[in-house]
C-alpha cells in the first residue's frame, strides 16, 4: 500500500475480505453545504450505504494523510471547519501531502485515492465539468480529465446547469468516457431530471451497470465510467426557478472577477443561497439516491468477480 495512505479498520478489512465498498468524497460536506447539515447528510449516506450491503469510505486528507475511510469525528471536523478546509484537486494533492495539511477532495481527488486503495465505485451529488464562457476563460473542470484517465465509475445525478452541460458532454465523448443514464436517455441537470441532451447510452439495473464496468475493468482499458441518475421526481425542482438563480450567481461571479478554484465554490453557495432551503433538500435526497445505487453496483461488481 502506498505509504501516504491510511485505510480505516473497516474499508481495511472490507478490501480484504471482498466485500463492496463505495468511496465518497468531501468536498461536498466542507464546501457543497452548510453546517451542520451537512456532517448529518454525511453520516446518513454511510448508513445507507451500509443498509444496502456495502462499507463506505469517506475520502479526505487529514494532517497530510490521504484517507479512505473517516472517523465519525472527522467527519465534523470536515464539516465544522467548513470552507477553510482547502478545496483539494489533483495539482494541490502533492503539497497538502507534503505540508502535512487537510484538504477537502474533490471528484478528481476522491477518484485518485480510491483507486490508491482498490476502491472501484464512487458515488456523489454533482461533478464538475466545462464552464459556461469556457471558450474565454478555459475554465474547464479536472474531473474530466480524471474521469478519462482513472478506472473508478462516477455515479452523480448529471451536473448543474452552472456548467455548459452541452460542452461537458463533448468533452467526454473526446476523452472516451461512457456516459450512462440510469434508467434514462436523457442527462439529468442535478436539480431537474431533464437537460435536453441525451446521453450516450440508457442502463436500466445496477447488474448491468457493474456488467459494463467489468467489460472495461477486463478489457484493460483506462478511464472511468461516468453514471448519471436522475433526481427522484419528487425532489426535482422547477426548471426557470433554478435558471433564474444560476443567471444571477454567473453575473456576480462575474462582477466580482472571480475565478480559478473558487468559481464552483461560489456558484454552488449563491445558488444554494437564492433558492433558499429547497434547493439543499434535493440536493441531499439526490445524493441519497445516488449513493444507493452506488451499494447495489458495488455489490453486483463483487458477483462478477475482483
Ligand atoms: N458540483 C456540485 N456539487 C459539488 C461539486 C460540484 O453540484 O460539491 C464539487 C465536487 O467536489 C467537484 C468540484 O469535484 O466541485 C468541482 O470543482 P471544479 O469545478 O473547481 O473542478
Ligand atoms: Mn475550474
Amino acid at each position: 500500500m502506498n505509504q501516504f495512505l491510511d485505510m480505516s479498520p473497516e474499508v481495511k478489512e472490507a478490501m480484504e475480505t471482498g466485500k463492496p465498498v463505495v468511496a465518497l468524497e468531501s468536498t461536498i460536506i466542507s464546501h457543497g453545504m452548510p453546517y451542520p447539515k451537512n456532517v448529518e447528510t454525511a453520516l446518513n449516506v454511510q448508513r445507507i450505504i451500509r443498509e444496502n450491503g456495502a462499507v463506505p469510505a469517506t475520502i479526505a486528507i487529514i494532517k497530510g494523510r490521504l484517507k479512505a475511510g473517516l472517523t465519525d469525528n472527522e467527519i465534523e471536523y470536515l464539516g465544522k471547519t467548513g470552507r477553510a478546509v482547502p478545496k483539494a484537486s489533483r495539482r494541490d494533492l502533492p503539497i497538502l501531502v507534503a505540508e502535512g495539511k487537510d484538504g477537502a477532495t474533490t471528484v478528481t481527488t476522491t477518484m485518485m485515492i480510491a483507486h490508491m486503495a482498490g476502491i472501484e465505485v464512487f458515488a456523489t451529488g454533482g461533478i464538475g465539468g466545462v464552464h459556461r464562457g469556457a471558450q474565454k476563460t478555459f475554465d474547464i473542470s479536472a474531473d474530466l480529465e480524471e474521469l478519462a484517465n482513472t478506472p473508478v465509475m462516477v455515479i452523480c445525478a448529471g451536473a448543474k446547469a452552472i456548467l455548459d452541460l452541452g460542452l461537458t458532454l463533448e468533452y467526454l465523448e473526446t476523452k472516451g468516457v461512457p456516459v450512462i443514464g440510469y434508467g434514462t436517455q436523457e442527462l439529468p441537470a442535478f436539480y431537474s431530471r431533464h437537460s435536453g441532451l441525451k446521453v450516450d447510452y440508457e442502463i436500466d439495473t445496477p447488474q448491468d451497470l457493474a456488467m459494463a464496468f467489468h467489460v472495461k475493468r477486463e478489457l484493460g482499458m483506462k478511464g472511468g465510467m461516468l453514471v448519471t441518475n436522475p433526481i427522484p421526481e419528487a425532489y426535482a425542482m422547477d426548471g426557470t426557478k433554478i435558471d433564474k438563480a444560476i443567471d444571477q450567481a454567473l453575473k456576480e461571479a462575474d462582477q466580482q472577477g472571480v475565478h480559478g478554484k473558487e468559481t464552483t465554490p461560489f456558484l454552488l453557495a449563491r445558488v444554494a443561497e437564492l433558492t433558499g432551503g429547497d434547493s439543499l433538500e434535493s440536493n441531499i435526497q439526490l445524493v441519497y439516491n445516488n449513493v444507493k445505487l452506488g451499494a447495489q453496483t458495488a455489490s453486483a461488481l463483487k458477483k462478477l468477480g475482483k
